[in-house]
């Protein structure tokens, strides 16, 4: 029986990969790096630390640990940068038709997402009074694929595991709430997203007669 959703923000919620891209891009380019789409499509869904281990790898790089953490700062400050246009028109069609359905039909609602800005990107989407938890990513030790965020999310929630329902862009998402033992929902293409109970192309076509099927058949 469906009891709460919990949601990834990149991607499902709004689409900040792409100031992300930016951030990564600006970072890079200053450091000589190559970086592109390609490469930014391996970041959707990971922490910024090991988001700059991909970069690093893929450049053939590596740096003292210092050096690292300076960069993760810098990237930081570039992505802040281009939060500051970011506006409730950002939020992805359907998602606050989806929100208040939930919310009227006592539905609980949470946040499952690897960004430590999270809780600042719902405030600039104005968002946050939807959410009953917004699970602190700095406070999650293993990243997705791992359940650990899911698990986080529905013991805040008071929500037995089997009971919710996770909605995800990125396969290492999809793995975390398939692993938390919860129904996964992907959003974007079915050959990229094998492992969720239901895909769809885009948040529109979700409602709350279609999470609840997925826990019937
Ligand atoms: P931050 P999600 C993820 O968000 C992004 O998809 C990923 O690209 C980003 O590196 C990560 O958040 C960390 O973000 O640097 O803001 O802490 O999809 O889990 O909502
Ligand atoms: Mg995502």
């Amino acid at each position: 029986r469906l009891e709460a959703v919990i949601f990834d923000l990149d991607g499902v919620i709004t689409d900040t990969a792409e100031y992300h891209y930016l951030a990564w891009k600006r970072l890079a380019e200053e450091l000589g790096l190559a970086f592109d789409r390609a490469l930014n499509e391996q970041l959707k869904g990971i922490g910024r630390k090991e988001s700059l281990e991909i970069i690093l790898q893929a450049n053939g790089k590596t740096a003292a640990e210092a050096e690292k953490e300076e960069w993760i700062a810098r990237k930081n400050r570039y992505y802040l940068e281009l939060l500051e246009q970011l506006t409730p028109a950002a939020v992805a069609p359907g998602v606050l038709a989806l929100l208040q359905e939930l919310k009227a039909h006592g539905i609980k609602i949470a946040l499952a997402s690897a960004s430590k800005n999270a809780p600042l990107v719902l405030e600039k989407l104005q968002l946050t009074r939807y959410f009953d938890v917004i699970v602190d990513a700095g406070a999650v030790k293993k990243g997705k694929p791992d359940p650990e965020i899911f698990l986080t999310a529905a013991e805040q929630l008071q929500v037995h595991g089997g009971n919710c329902l996770g909605i995800e862009d990125a396969a290492a998402g999809i793995a975390a709430i398939k692993a938390a033992g919860m129904v996964a929902v992907g959003v974007g293409d079915k050959a990229t997203l094998p492992a969720a109970d239901l895909v769809v192309k885009t948040m529109n076509e979700l409602n709350l007669s279609k999470l609840q099927a997925c826990f019937t058949g």
